[in-house]
């Protein structure tokens, strides 16, 4: 039974009741994780007044100017968690290599992934901004590269945190999906949304609309019959948000239903997608799937794709089931056409 209103730390050790080999460590990570995270949105709502708008001078390994906040959300991921004995080693989308644990400094079997700030392009538009993490295990003392490149099934917890105008923490054991809020006043994430469910139905997608021509045909074509409204198959008017942050247009779709899809198009196909799998796709999958949606590549589902590189990117379409089907029938019939391999099952859909 979760029940309402209890601490974060709290709710972990209820559910670590679930584990009886658990020795608590996976509490003690989970609670720096969410240290991290308040650190980060002490930060985010200082904004100018903290001097932590605009870009450094560098880029990070995937090409992308950095922000002064991805910088500081980094270092912070870095610095509640590199020396605590709970973590192997880390990835984020920050740092070109795996980051070793020092040397002198006790080994956890968890390996923490993470994107310390998605949404980097709404930092100085003061939009909303989110930190997305994944947690595998690990019997490595000095994991590399290849001790990440684990399928998403293998995800014993996924989460974001929400920089909006409530700081949210989404988090998942397998066991559901649950919200916390963080309470300033005595600085705790308190459960504020214990399993929340996708609504199967819904009227509202996101995606980048002007990457429309770019678009395969089973995008475009569950796109167009959206947009065509009460006049067109779909019989009912949609609308369309779009954040430019993973992490609020994906915490709508949790609250609300809907749809998110950052599709193959012909401008990623050497890259393979926009999203990075490890600290994107993964971890939204799991949370999606066990709020009791769908996520899927188009043609594979996401948890069970089996990992080549840590910065690795994919296509992305996740959301409610009656949406989910229709574009993964849609994907389905072309791949037959194409000559392409279809392979997604998943529970909610055979
Ligand atoms: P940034 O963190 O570089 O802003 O990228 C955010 C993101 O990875 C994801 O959170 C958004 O959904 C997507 O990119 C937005 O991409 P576009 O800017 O191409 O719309």
């Amino acid at each position: 039974m979760t029940h309402f209103g209890v601490t974060l730390s709290q709710f972990i050790m209820e559910e670590q009741r679930r584990f009886p080999e658990a020795t608590g460590n996976f509490t003690l990570l989970l609670n720096d994780i969410a240290v991290s995270c308040k650190m980060i949105a002490a930060a985010v709502q200082k904004g100018q007044l903290a001097n932590v708008l605009g870009a450094t001078d560098n880029e990070n390994c995937q090409g992308e100017t950095q922000q002064i906040l991805d910088v500081i959300a980094n270092e912070l991921f870095i610095k509640n968690n590199a020396n605590r004995g709970h973590v192997a080693a880390m990835a984020s989308e920050e740092m070109d290599d795996v980051f070793n644990i020092p040397e002198n400094v006790p080994r956890g079997n968890y390996l923490l992934i993470f994107d310390p700030l998605d949404g980097s392009s709404n930092i100085d538009i003061n939009g909303p901004i989110g930190t997305i993490f994944s947690i595998l295990k690990t019997d490595k003392k000095n994991p590399t590269e290849e001790d990440f490149l684990q399928e998403g099934t293998k995800q014993v917890c996924a989460g974001y945190c929400l920089y909006g105008s409530a700081t949210m923490m989404v988090l998942t054991i397998g066991y559901g999906t649950h919200g916390f809020t963080l309470d300033p006043a005595i600085g705790e994430f308190i459960l504020t949304h214990p399993n929340m469910q996708i609504p199967s139905s819904t009227a509202e997608y996101a995606i980048n609309q002007a990457n429309r021509n770019l678009w395969e045909p089973p995008m475009r074509k569950y796109i167009d019959e959206c947009d065509l409204g009460v006049e067109g198959p779909r019989k009912k008017k949609f609308t369309m948000r779009w954040v430019g942050a993973m992490v609020m247009d994906i915490h709508r779709l949790i609250q609300r239903g809907g749809l998110f899809a950052y599709p193959m198009d012909s401008s990623l196909t050497e890259k393979g997608g926009r999203l990075r799998l490890m600290y994107e796709a993964n971890p939204m999958a799991f949370l999606v799937e066990q709020a009791g949606g769908i996520a899927s590549t188009g043609y594979e589902r996401i948890l069970d794709l089996a990992p080549e590189k840590l910065h690795q990117r994919v296509p992305v379409i996740m959301g409610s089931t009656d949406e989910m089907k229709i574009i993964l029938d849609n994907h389905k019939a072309f791949a037959k056409e194409a000559g392409k391999e279809f392979t997604h099952q998943c529970k909610s859909y055979a």
